[in-house]
């Protein structure tokens, strides 16, 4: 399937369901295979509900979405599911083990699938280190993981899947620099698609495309070189 991993926007506009004003204002863009899209902007511009709209959180107001070539309302949702990793802003952990944790969503992981997302993800020695390791229980009655362990594990979930459009909405935002970094080199390996949210230009630098998000419209695109040419905005953020 050579659309595996494309994402298109088609004239997409958006508001919350009862809401009358429009989050989103006519954004259309096209993302090939394997392309690395870094999304910017401050917040309450837009970006977390553009990205809700690829795993179908929700449906366009007006316009369309395509992924892997085809109309999101032509994909059925558990397909669509096998075709999406997802990590949301706030990471969903519950009070399980961190092994059940890992295969939400994916019943059938494997233990050895489970460690290899977690390498992956820079959250294997951590996980190792724990009173029980990958049987370690979370929440509630058991341990707590800081900010950066949990978007950690969130990434390793999505991971398992080897999904082909991967989503980090902020979620690598609590990570340093080289943690990131090592993480982005490993999603690297597994050639697909990947939107990420961030505020760090060390990412950007990195991606194929960048997005620009102000008011619910994509202002600037191109990559670091070119936006360092031609957007004072973005030049902005660089330097700041
Ligand atoms: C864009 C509103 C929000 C803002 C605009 C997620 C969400 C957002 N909004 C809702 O009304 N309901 C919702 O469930 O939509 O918000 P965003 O897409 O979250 O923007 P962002 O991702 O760029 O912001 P941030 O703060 O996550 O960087 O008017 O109130």
């Amino acid at each position: 399937e050579q659309l595996k991993g494309a994402v298109t926007f088609e004239h997409v506009s958006f508001r919350y369901p009862g809401m009358s004003s429009y989050v989103l204002k006519d954004i259309s863009f096209h993302v090939r295979p394997g392309e690395t899209v870094a999304i910017l902007g401050s917040t309450g511009a837009g970006k977390s509900s553009i990205l809700q709209l690829i795993p179908r959180l929700y449906d366009p107001t007006e316009g369309a979405v395509y992924v892997d070539g085809m109309n999101l309302k032509d994909i059925k949702m558990d397909d669509l599911r096998k075709r999406i990793g997802f990590t949301p802003q706030e990471s969903i952990l519950f009070s399980g083990t961190v092994e059940e944790n890992l295969a939400w969503g994916k019943s059938d992981a494997s233990l050895s699938e489970m460690k290899a997302a977690a390498k992956d993800a820079q959250i294997h020695e951590t996980i190792t280190d724990l009173k029980d390791g990958y049987e370690t229980k979370l929440g509630q009655k058991g341990i707590n993981l800081s900010g950066g362990q949990k978007q950690r594990l969130s990434v390793a979930r999505a991971l398992i899947r080897k999904p082909n459009i991967l989503i980090l909405d902020d979620s690598t935002s609590a990570l340093d620099l080289q943690t990131e970094s090592k993480v982005l080199d490993a999603i690297d390996e597994y050639k697909c698609t990947l939107f990420i949210v961030t505020q760090k230009l060390s990412t950007a630098k990195r991606a194929d495309k960048i997005m620009l998000i102000d008011d619910g419209k994509i202002i600037e695109e191109g990559t670091h070189d070119q936006l360092m040419n031609t957007s004072a905005l973005y030049r902005e953020i660089a330097y700041s």
